[in-house]
């Protein structure tokens, strides 16, 4: 490939503008996971989304917790209601980790020690989940009025899963966004993220499907990064739940820090993925090639090319706006204050 014009490189760095809208019809599959539970607080208390469905996958811990952490955190929020279904357990090929393998990375299977300790002591009435299996997910998405925004913050494993036995699924999926890759240097492995190196397999069917795809490697939300002060000041919101987002923001930067990663950012990926959704400016994003390393000491690793127009459809982010990840955090604390 030829090198740009100075013309065609502004076109390119595009922004995600486009791709958002004010009422996003968003359909979650996390494996929660501070982080992912975060990006699911962001979701439902923001006014601009309106979440349709939420499948749990395995990944950050065991998959029977990342389900019960789901039910818990939707009593806890007032969302009992909204529909959850049974994604993958484990992903396509191998199962690298085992429960609590993650050293407590995210505190006590999955959620912040004193989160559990809450869930332990209040056991709340939960709901259980309306769809068992990949059958039951398909049909709750074929029944959907309109497309949704298929947002994934864990491995991709139900999703290839689904395109793969249901591929007329996908006229019902507006485009996927994806957290998941890095664009040169891992954070489970030297070369790979953590949700690719969960299972690459499955990331390699998305990334090779059709549907249009935006994916958010390390590198672009590693400027969504925060601090002890931010922590603080979602703790002092006054919302009712600010205290529990104040924990979960607060385990991962403890973690990183007893890891030795002093000065490395801290990022609540999977929730530095949501203001994409729904505010302009907030990402520069590419169209990009996309392989994914599947063998030896390189698994999970992720090759990219940037191109004129992607052969698959994609896109990556290179850059986020941290200020409009702040600024939509505080709207969905207010947000919830006011509800
Ligand atoms: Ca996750």
């Amino acid at each position: 490939m030829g090198s740009l014009s100075k013309n065609e490189i502004d076109h390119q760095f595009d922004s995600q503008n486009d791709r958002i809208s004010d009422a996003a019809n968003v359909w979650l599959d996390q494996d929660p996971g501070n982080d992912d539970a975060v990006a699911l607080y962001m979701c439902l208390f923001s006014k601009q989304i309106d979440v349709v469905g939420y499948t749990i996958t395995g990944g950050n811990t065991d998959f029977n917790w990342c389900l019960k952490n789901a039910k818990n955190l939707l009593a806890e929020w007032g969302f009992k209601d909204l529909p959850l279904y049974r994604g993958a357990e484990v992903p396509l090929s191998t199962w690298e980790f085992n429960a609590g393998e993650d050293q407590g990375f995210h505190g006590d299977q999955g959620l912040a020690n004193s989160i559990q300790e809450h869930f332990r002591k209040n056991q709340l009435e939960t709901k259980e989940e309306v769809g068992k299996t990949l059958v039951d997910m398909y049909h709750g998405i074929m029944a959907l009025q309109q497309k949704v925004t298929y947002v994934i913050t864990g491995p991709a494993t139900t999703f290839a899963l689904l395109i793969k036995i249901f591929p007329e699924v996908i006229e019902k999926i507006e485009r996927v966004v994806i957290m998941g890759s890095s664009l040169e240097i891992g954070n489970i492995t030297e070369h790979a993220e953590f949700n690719a190196f969960c299972d690459p397999e499955a990331l390699e069917i998305v990334a090779n499907s059709q549907v249009e795809k935006v994916i958010y490697g390390l590198e672009p939300l590693d400027y969504v990064s925060y601090g002890q002060d931010f922590i603080e000041k979602v703790r002092n919101h006054g919302a009712k739940q600010s205290w529990m987002v104040a924990e979960m923001l607060n385990q991962m930067l403890v973690s990183y820090k007893s890891l030795g990663f002093e000065d490395s950012p801290v990022v609540c990926y999977d929730a530095a993925v949501i203001p994409s959704l729904v505010k302009r400016n907030y990402a520069k994003i590419h169209p990009v090639n996309m392989k994914v390393l599947k063998d030896g000491e390189k698994r999970g690793k992720t090759v990219y090319e940037f191109v004129k127009k992607s052969r698959t459809n994609m896109y990556t982010a290179k850059w986020c706006d941290v200020e409009k990840w702040y600024e939509m955090m505080f709207e969905c604390l207010d947000n919830e204050l006011d509800s």
